[in-house]
């Protein structure tokens, strides 16, 4: 096979939406119809324990929520396909927005009984922004939903995006039997098994079908035939175009923990989802400093809309090998205790100890640990191709961010930022393990899952954990105790909002702040000066008071740039 075949087998995706809506659940199904798994680990059983492939970390598993987002690389049909499960909680929305930079379209999961919530709308907002192709699945459609024409309505005006429904259901809530294809025009109907751990039996026939028809009473089928004739009517076409100019998402209808209509969405997701996408890379003149927001969504909206033929953008068949570190996480494996770098690849090949150039460090280094990721378990890999996501171990200089290419002229800087909105002391209460509890904080701020800061003219040397969720601060202290055996105690800190000040400002200038009330001055990880304040009025008020003081909502310079 040549590099272009092996880029256009690769389908990269992650599965988004608010909390709950059965992703996890969905993610495990497709590897059970995609033949990666033999058996489904029922998200119910969980909690006794027995985990699903992706989520696999400790306290997932206790939870049953997701917490960190999962890879999951298998093959299905001439596909090689790279699934991301994403956590739905706000609070772990940093990770989410990150893997979303990683992928080349996502499936959208959605209650039927809720419709379109919060979060869902937010990661929307998102794809939209990056162009990025969205399929819809309407999930537990087995118990009563909201009725679907108005699901339909719903897609269209909250979020403004044409929806096509590619399959329909037929029969609602506890009589939901399956799907119509309206593509093939045949109606799947199916059995719900115990758990939903195998695949459902399924008979398929056409509408006319005596034997199909048979197993549907006459309201249930009258009242599909008219749903069906009012679709037909409302005219849409597919439009492949469309989709992949997100103006409009395919819809599929479904019940992921009783496998119904997982199959459809599987075949239709991989028939209609783009290959491996390319990547605008900052011009050589602009390197240095991170994009401020601002400038991250123009670069956003050129890769979504623009022109890809300006010489910064970098297409997959790009000669170069390139990719980009989206996520770190240690720990995943209990025997090995070492920190994976998940990378997606961009362009060119990858190979097994290729030496390339590290954008961070700006050194040659040499790529000998790689892997394939299944949720927590890896396999070597010699191999990869754009599109792929692969984990690398062994680098510690490796940060999130980071570009790893042949070619030192490519430079990626796709990964946003997010500014900590919950703040709280983090004491070691146990000094005779003070190295596992620095050790273990020092790793989970390289994963980026908090951050740090430290009160200026202050002789206590607690560090001040700042994250975007207080969900947080409970997966830093468990992890810590988990993976590294150091207790601790958290104590909540009087700020809700930090900015940062301007990276020049000396110890005079810092003196010479006029600080309201119950604010403070601190240091991030890299010494960049903050200022924390009680509440967003009383950051207002300090604009005013310090009018030659920008402020900024992210770190104007990063440490080690
Ligand atoms: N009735 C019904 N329940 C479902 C269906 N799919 C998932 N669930 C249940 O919904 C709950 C949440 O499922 P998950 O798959 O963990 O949801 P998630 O979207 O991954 O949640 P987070 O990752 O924490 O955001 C679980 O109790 C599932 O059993 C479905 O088709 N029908
Ligand atoms: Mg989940």
């Amino acid at each position: 096979m040549n590099i272009t075949e092996e880029i256009q087998k690769r389908r990269t995706f992650a599965i988004i939406s608010h909390p709950d809506a059965g992703k996890t659940t969905l993610t495990e199904k497709l590897l059970l119809y995609g033949g990666a798994v033999q058996l489904a680990g029922s998200v119910t059983a969980r909690r006794n324990q027995s985990a699903t492939a992706s989520d696999w970390m400790e306290l997932e598993k206790k939870r049953g929520i997701s917490i960190s987002s999962t890879v999951l690389q298998f093959d299905y049909h001439g596909y090689r396909l790279n699934l991301l499960d994403t956590p739905g909680h706000k609070d772990f929305s940093e990770d989410t927005y990150r893997v979303l930079t990683a992928v080349d379209s996502v499936v959208m999961v959605i209650d039927s009984a809720k419709g379109i919530e919060p979060q869902t709308r937010k990661l929307f907002e998102v794809c939209r922004q990056r162009g990025v192709p969205i399929f819809t699945f309407l999930n537990k459609c087995d118990r009563p939903t909201k009725d679907p024409l108005a699901l339909l309505d719903e897609l269209e005006h909250v979020l403004g995006i044409g929806a096509f429904p590619v399959n329909w259901p037929i029969g609602n809530g506890f009589e939901f039997q399956g799907v119509f294809d309206r593509q093939t025009k045949l109606m799947h109907l199916f059995e719900r098994t115990t758990g939903g751990q195998y695949r459902a039996p399924v008979q398929i026939g056409g509408l006319d079908d005596p034997a199909v028809r048979g197993r549907l009473d006459d309201e249930t089928f009258h009242r599909t035939v008219e749903e069906l004739e009012m679709l037909e009517h409302a005219g849409h076409d597919w439009d492949d175009a469309a989709v992949l100019a997100d103006k409009t998402t395919p819809v599929f209808f479904g019940s992921a923990s009783n496998n119904f209509g997982v199959q459809l969405l599987l075949d239709g997701f991989l028939k209609h989802a783009p290959g491996p996408k390319g990547r605008f890379g900052v011009p050589p003149s602009g390197g240095g400093a991170w994009l401020s927001s601002a400038a991250a969504a123009t670069n956003v909206e050129r890769a979504a809309g623009g022109d890809t033929r300006a010489p910064n953008f970098i297409t997959p068949e790009h000669p170069a090998f390139s990719g980009f570190i989206f996520k770190i996480q240690a720990n995943m494996d209990p025997k090995h205790r070492d920190r994976i770098a998940f990378v997606r690849v961009c362009s060119g090949k990858f190979e097994r100890d290729m030496t390339v150039h590290h954008s961070r460090s700006e050194k040659k280094v040499r790529l000998s640990s790689s892997h394939k990721l299944f949720g927590n378990e890896r396999e070597t890999v010699d191999e990869a191709y754009p599109g792929d996501v692969i984990g690398l171990v062994g680098h510690d200089s490796f940060g999130i961010g980071d570009t790893l290419t042949t070619d030192p002229g490519i430079t990626y800087k796709e990964i946003p930022r997010f500014t900590p909105e919950a703040f709280s002391y983090l004491h070691n209460p146990n000094t005779a393990k003070f190295k596992q509890f620095r050790q273990g904080l020092e790793q989970l701020m390289q994963e980026g899952v908090i951050q740090a800061l430290y009160l200026r003219n202050s002789s206590v040397k607690t560090p001040l954990l700042a994250a975007v969720g207080p969900l947080q601060f409970e997966v830093v202290q468990f992890r810590l105790e988990n993976e590294y055996g150091a207790a601790s105690r958290l104590e909540s800190a009087p700020w809700t909002v930090v900015r940062w000040l301007p990276v020049d400002m000396k110890e005079n200038d810092l003196d010479a702040l006029s600080l309201p009330t119950g604010s403070r001055v601190a240091y991030d990880v890299g010494k960049n000066p903050v200022v924390l304040f009680a509440n967003e009025w009383s950051a207002e008020y300090f604009t005013k008071t310090n009018e030659r003081v920008p402020l900024s909502a992210l770190p104007m310079q990063t440490a080690r740039e």
